[in-house]
């Protein structure tokens, strides 16, 4: 039996399965520029974020309908509860739908109808939180936000995502601010591929109460230091560290030192139709390559549900 986990790091739109994509384009009627799923998973042989994105982004395509976004959800939902996710706060990148013409009613509503039904037919708890794509301009930002307004019962926070170097949080403080005061749960994407000073700036600007990656505070021993004195959580993705070259192999992640450190780690999935595993996929490869033990896999299970937007009892009834 998979250990009990929260997944608090997962992109619903890098759940998708060439196998999805290909029935969704059917159904919609759409070409997609592969002969097969065979062919499609040759196109995942990329090796940065970057390339990464852009075909993420264009896949995107065959998502058109309420029904197209809830199959999605509920595919990733029915494969996490085979890999022992108890609960699962699930990232959604809005404007990349809003771009393509979809409204974002669509996606939310969508995933909402798989989401609602999760506890029941999965066992699974969910929270959705919508993300910025923090290379394009505060201002979609804020419209986005904005948007989103007759959905926020459904929604407990914001994130940022998408291509980060050159893109720092301070950029999003006005939406950051605005999110907050409408009691929105905060987050950020940093020091995946961006440099240290983009984490402490995420705490300081926006005030994020996770940190989505975080894998680069490694280089700043003071920054190391608050962070576990802050008990700040970490939401690492070491298969997604390899596939998009922030590390080599999976032997050098530097997940043992950062427990070491006490640091406040939780290990998750990214995307992964994309980086080759689920989370419980995940648990068993930094095992096997880090030689981390039992009871490190529970510190990480433990503080799966400690990081979570969950209040104190609903974390301690999931362990
Ligand atoms: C992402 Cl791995 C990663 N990094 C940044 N943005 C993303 N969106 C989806 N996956
Ligand atoms: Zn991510």
């Amino acid at each position: 039996m998979p250990i009990p986990k929260a997944e608090l790091h997962l992109h619903i739109e890098g759940t998708l399965e060439p196998e999805l994509a290909f029935a969704l384009a059917a159904r919609n009627g759409i070409e997609l520029p592969y002969a097969d799923t065979e062919e499609l998973r040759k196109a995942y042989l990329f090796d940065d974020l970057q390339t990464f994105l852009n075909l993420y982004y264009s896949l995107m395509a065959v998502l058109r309908t309420e029904a197209d976004f809830e199959e999605l959800a509920d595919a990733y939902l029915a494969r996490a509860a085979e890999q022992g996710v108890r609960h699962a706060e699930i990232f959604f990148d809005p404007q990349a739908h809003t771009a393509r013409g979809i409204p974002i009613g669509t996606v939310v509503e969508g995933l909402s109808r798989a989401l609602d039904r999760s506890e029941e037919r999965h066992g699974i708890s969910t929270r959705l939180i919508m993300c910025f794509l923090r290379d394009q301009s505060a201002d979609s930002a804020l419209e986005t936000l904005t948007a989103a307004e007759p959905h926020l019962h459904r929604i407990i926070g914001i994130g940022l995502d998408s291509a980060e170097v050159g893109h720092p949080p301070a950029k999003f403080r006005k939406v950051y601010e605005a999110a907050a005061a409408r009691g929105l749960r905060l987050v950020a994407h940093a020091g995946e591929e961006g440099p240290p000073a983009y984490i402490t700036e995420a705490l300081d600007v926006l005030g994020v109460e996770r940190i989505d990656h975080g894998l680069r505070c490694m280089e700043d021993p003071a920054l190391v230091e608050r962070l576990v004195r802050d008990r700040v959580p970490l939401t690492l993705c070491p298969l997604s560290n390899v596939r998009l070259r922030a590390i080599d192999v999976l032997e050098e992640h530097p997940l043992p030192q950062m427990l070491d450190a006490g640091l406040m780690c939780t290990v998750n999935s990214d995307d992964p139709a994309y980086f080759g595993g689920y989370v419980d996929d995940t648990f068993h490869a930094v095992r096997e390559a880090l030689g981390l033990d039992q009871e490190r896999l529970r510190t990480l299970a433990r503080n799966s549900f400690e990081a979570a937007f969950l209040d104190r009892d609903a974390a301690d009834e999931a362990l």
